[in-house]
């Protein structure tokens, strides 16, 4: 088909990793559009959708979200941007997910981000955060990490066989964390 087909970046890493911080970043500098797969669903149970109590139950436990009910809200996202340059931050957090989208968006992701951080160091972040999110306690905050190991490394591991994952140590500063984030999307002359 003649449509030209957006370009997906996945943002993944542990729970505090600092995936939003750095694609506030990524987006004042490069021209994406940044969206947080957790900010989509956090939206989607504030608005009183009939998925609500689903997804509150399910962040409340650090567990994933089935992909149809993330992967439409993404789409949808996608659209309304009118952009064609997306940062998908926290997805896809599972084998299931990965496939469903490829499936469904037919996508592929130029590349994966990968931010690598201790679970101490994302743990003391997580705590000093004070946003009142739900899952920032320090019960779901294992249970977040005890999955992301389980499930959400696995989907790293897979893109990296591929040749596609930028890791990067996010264990620095902010700043420090970004100036090798940006070389990894300044355009390389060849
Ligand atoms: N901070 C950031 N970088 C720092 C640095 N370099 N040095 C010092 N401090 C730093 O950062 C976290 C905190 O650390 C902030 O206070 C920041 O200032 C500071 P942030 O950028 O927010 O990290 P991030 O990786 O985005 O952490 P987040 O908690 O958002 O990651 P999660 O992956 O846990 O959360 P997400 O919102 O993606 O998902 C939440 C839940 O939603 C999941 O557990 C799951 O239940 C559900 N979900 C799904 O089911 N499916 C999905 O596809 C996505 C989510
Ligand atoms: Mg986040």
């Amino acid at each position: 088909d003649a449509e030209k087909k957006p370009t997906v970046v996945f943002v993944l890493g542990g729970p505090g990793s600092g995936k939003g911080t750095q694609c506030a970043n990524i987006v004042e500098h490069f021209g994406y559009t940044h969206l947080s797969a957790g900010d989509l669903l956090r939206a989607e149970m504030k608005s009183g959708s009939e998925n609500g109590t689903m997804i509150q139950d399910m962040i409340k436990e650090g567990k994933i979200v089935p992909s149809e009910v993330t992967i439409k809200l993404l789409q949808k996202a996608m659209h309304d941007s009118g952009n064609d340059k997306f940062l998908i931050d926290g997805f896809p957090r599972n084998e299931e997910n990965r496939a469903a989208f490829e499936a469904v968006t037919k996508i592929e992701p130029a590349f994966v981000l990968f931010f690598d951080c201790s679970e101490e160091e994302m743990e003391k972040r997580i705590l000093n955060r004070n946003q009142g999110r739900e899952d920032d306690n320090i019960e779901t905050i294992r249970k977040r990490f005890k999955v992301f190991l389980e499930s959400s490394l696995p989907v790293v591991k897979y893109y990296d066989s591929k040749g596609k994952v930028q890791k990067v140590d996010a264990a620095k500063s902010v700043d420090e964390v970004f100036e090798v984030v940006k070389v990894i999307f300044t355009p390389k002359d060849e």
